[in-house]
């Protein structure tokens, strides 16, 4: 029985430190993802925009989500032209014209009138893909 007591008395002791250590560790966990991130870098989903830059040979933000009846404009900032061609042929930009050289890059804009999930890529370079969400 006193072996047994010590015992729970040691469990008791040892809780409260595997709390704090946990504690410790989310909290190292937080900071350290709070440097690592970069400020510049552009979201993985932007809502509340409606602008996709297309640069360093990909869309971004790669996922844009939307509401019905928004029409969303890609700028190509890019140094070769692109196209912003939906998977399904629902909208087709035909080349955006470079920025580099051309002094601006060329923009395309497209209304999205309906909801749905509308997959595109460039088909200049078929790995440029992206996605517009629309609520
Ligand atoms: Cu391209």
């Amino acid at each position: 029985m006193k072996t047994i007591k010590n015992l729970s008395k040691g469990v008791l002791i040892l809780i409260p430190i595997k709390i704090l250590a946990l504690c410790i560790l989310i909290s190292c966990n937080k900071s350290s993802n709070m440097y690592s991130s970069n400020p510049s870098s552009s979201p993985s989903t932007g809502k509340g925009t409606n602008t996709v830059t297309i640069s360093g040979m990909a869309f971004s933000p790669v996922s844009l989500t939307v509401a019905v009846g928004t029409a969303v404009t890609w700028t190509n900032n890019d140094s070769v032209a692109h196209t912003v061609t939906s998977d399904t042929k629902v909208f087709d930009s035909g080349s955006i014209t470079a920025a580099v050289g051309n002094g601006g890059g060329g923009t395309y804009s497209y209304i999205f009138t309906a909801a749905g999930t509308y997959n595109y890529h460039c088909t200049i370079h078929p790995m440029m893909t992206a996605k517009i969400i629309v609520q």
